[in-house]
């Protein structure tokens, strides 16, 4: 088999990038691991960014986000048993719009099926030449191969592909936080009518949604941590203790019915491609999920690639190729920051105290001072992607 761009996993990277090839006329492959059920069932982020939102409506795919996607404002912020509510809409313009992922996954497939192009679930990549761009993949007990012009890493932190690219090329920055978020959704009602963010002494927890009567909450647990050590009456207990409030509703418990952990990292692969490789969101770099930025990232990273192979596929031009990382990485180390200073705000860090009044006095800033609030919300309705590559796939 041969192919213009070979994508390597379809979750949110790699399926908004073989949709803005497709848009172009350039031919893909999709290789997936998974089932496309699985895929489509995974619970994970749940926020998009104003620009994601505007990329869904120009690829077409945005009629079930316009119908079922919940705009929001900003979100709320609690400590000291007091309530704040960060309105960024009205400092910067835009929104932030829930959506859970997974339906944007399902919507991506949906489209790519009926465009009638190839995306082959459980096809695991075992194997990526990036010097000649040759594929290995195992699927039915069977081993293929893929030759490809362009091989488009997008298989997440876990995958194979940036392990494709020799060790002494790499340039990774990491660091592991020593807390993890367990997650879960329950059939409740939210606490708030946008996502808020409680800081306690006993550690952070987030209530956030994805509907009317369904809630999507996590609590800052330690590295570690056993779910099986976290029965169903102890999340809520936790969850009430750190949101309690005296200007709130109390919380509301109901059934859950998912629940995950998930460690906290930061982490950039600075080397983004290598020969025929190139590497895309979580393959490329992770952010603490506080800030909600993942998958947004994801997506601006395809823009830039999907408007550089554009350029290369039509035009023979390398410079935007060759330019990749330096064009997205301004964008990851911003997300970075912020994901960074939210993370260390909102968590209890250590036993210090002087980490604490530290934390306390950049929370009452936050509240304090508008020009703090537009810096914050400026970056969570979303930085605007790097260059002008959008309505390329318009013409
Ligand atoms: P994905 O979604 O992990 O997709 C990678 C795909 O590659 C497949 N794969 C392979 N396929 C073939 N061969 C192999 N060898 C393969 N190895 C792996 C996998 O099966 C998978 O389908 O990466 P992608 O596309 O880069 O997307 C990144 C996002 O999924 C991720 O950044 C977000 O979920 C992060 N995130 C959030 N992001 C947001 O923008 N807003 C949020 O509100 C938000 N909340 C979250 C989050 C992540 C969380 N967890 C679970 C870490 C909340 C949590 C708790
Ligand atoms: C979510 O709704 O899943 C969510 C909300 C806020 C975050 C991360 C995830 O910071």
């Amino acid at each position: 088999m041969r192919t213009q761009v070979a994508i390597v996993g379809a979750g949110p990277a790699g399926l908004v990038l073989a949709r803005m090839l497709e848009l172009q006329g350039i031919d893909s492959v999709v290789l997936e691991s998974r089932s496309r059920e699985y895929v489509e069932k995974r619970t994970r982020a749940g926020i998009l960014e104003q620009p994601t939102v505007d990329v869904v409506h120009e690829l077409g795919i945005g009629d079930r986000l316009a119908a079922e996607g919940m705009a929001h404002d900003g979100f709320h912020l609690r400590f000291d048993r007091t309530t704040h509510r960060f309105d960024f809409h009205s400092l910067v313009g835009g929104h932030a719009t829930v959506y859970p992922q997974q339906k944007l996954v399902a919507d991506l497939i949906a489209a790519r099926v009926s465009s009638g192009l190839p995306i082959l679930f459980g096809a695991f990549v075992k194997g990526i030449d990036t010097a000649t761009g040759r594929v290995t993949y195992e699927r039915d007990g069977h081993v293929h191969e893929l030759d490809a012009d362009i091989v488009a890493g997008c298989d997440g932190f876990h995958g194979v592909a940036r392990t494709a690219i020799p060790t002494a090329l790499r340039r990774d920055r990491s660091r592991s936080y020593p807390f993890s978020w367990l997650g879960i959704l329950a059939n409740s009602t939210p606490v708030s009518d946008e996502g808020m963010y409680c800081a306690h002494e006993n550690g952070l927890s987030v209530h956030s949604m994805r509907g009317p009567a369904v809630t999507r909450q996590y609590l800052q647990v330690p590295e570690g941590t056993d779910l099986a050590d976290w029965p169903d009456d102890r999340i809520w207990d936790e969850l009430a203790v750190r949101s309690e409030s005296h200007d709130g509703a109390p919380l509301d418990r109901g059934e859950i019915v998912d629940r995950s952990l998930a460690p906290l990292r930061s982490f950039v692969s600075e080397t983004m491609s290598h020969e025929r490789l190139f590497l895309l969101g979580d393959a490329a770099h992770i952010v603490p999920p506080t800030g909600a930025k993942g998958l947004n990232l994801a997506v601006s990273d395809a823009a830039v690639l999907s408007h550089a192979l554009g350029r290369w596929f039509a035009t023979g031009a390398r410079d935007a190729l060759d330019a990749y990382a330096a064009t997205c990485l301004p964008r990851i180390w911003a997300a970075q920051l912020f994901s960074w200073t939210l993370t260390t705000t909102l968590h209890r860090m250590s036993d210090d105290p002087l980490d604490a009044r530290l934390r306390f006095a950049r929370l009452r800033r936050w509240v304090e001072s508008e020009a703090e609030r537009t810096a914050l919300g400026e970056v969570y309705l979303g930085l605007p992607f790097p260059s002008r590559w959008s309505h390329r796939w318009n013409h």
